[in-house]
């Protein structure tokens, strides 16, 4: 029976990736609470990205936020279950940060969340399992995924053209974006926690990279394109 742990490289990614999450959620703060009452609902919800997040990382840095699972090998894994109450939060506030710019119905913004945080749920049932009905979780969550991808293509793009101006520009840069990163969790998921083929230094590498793509970066560029979305504002 091996115990597989994380290495020092990895909890070093945790913390590099925890002082990002914070410096920018302290930059965010300034640029939200600079910006008149009715244009803050993008700076809040990006600010509340980068802080669950920041929180996360400071527990798994500080070597909390895991437990050791057995896997159908009978080998012992971190499972970092943080980053899934993470994920549950932030996953939602990021579909919003591009939803929001299309105006659809509230209806079909609660189905594609929905599918959203069942996906996550599905993960991190996956994640403890200590048998191969693993791979059941895994299967519907990657379904649900696909749900949310419709919804963000189909209902949300026919929104945001409908909105016009440039607001059809700017949802399809953040949409793609997202859509692209978002592949790459379920295939670290595959072979990090579903099949413990790569190492756990490897695994919390791969997701801070991820994670600092899906929500630094994203972030700064939501935050940054606010004069397009205070200006489509304006006119709705
Ligand atoms: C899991 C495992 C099961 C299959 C699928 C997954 C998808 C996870 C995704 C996570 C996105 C996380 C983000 C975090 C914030 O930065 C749960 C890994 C499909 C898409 C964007």
């Amino acid at each position: 029976m091996a115990v597989h742990q994380i290495g020092e490289g990895g909890l070093v990614m945790y913390w590099v990736t925890f002082g990002l999450m914070a410096f920018s959620a302290l930059a965010f703060a300034v640029m939200t609470f600079t910006r008149p009452l009715n244009k803050r609902s993008h700076g809040y919800i990006t600010l509340a990205i980068v802080t669950i997040a920041a929180i996360a990382y400071y527990a798994m840095a500080a070597s909390g936020g895991k437990a050791l699972v057995s896997n159908p090998d009978g080998n012992l894994r971190d499972i970092y279950y943080a980053r899934y109450i993470d994920w549950f939060f932030t996953t939602p506030l990021l579909l919003l940060d591009i939803i929001l710019l299309t105006g659809i119905p509230i209806g079909v913004t609660l189905w594609i969340v929905l599918a959203d945080v069942a996906m996550i749920m599905l993960g991190l049932f996956g994640a403890l399992s200590t048998n191969s009905y693993r791979w059941g979780y895994y299967g519907v969550s990657c379904a649900f995924f696909f749900v949310v991808l419709w919804g963000l293509f189909f209902p949300g793009a026919k929104g945001a053209r409908a909105r016009g101006g440039q607001v059809p520009g700017l949802y399809f840069g953040l949409a793609g974006y997202l859509a692209l990163l978002w592949f790459g969790y379920p295939i670290v998921w595959g072979l990090a926690e579903g099949s413990d083929y790569i190492s756990v230094t490897a695994e919390a590498a791969s997701y801070a990279g991820l994670d600092i793509a899906a929500k630094v970066v994203f972030g700064w560029a939501v935050m940054l394109s606010h004069p397009l979305i205070a200006h489509h504002h304006h006119h709705h």
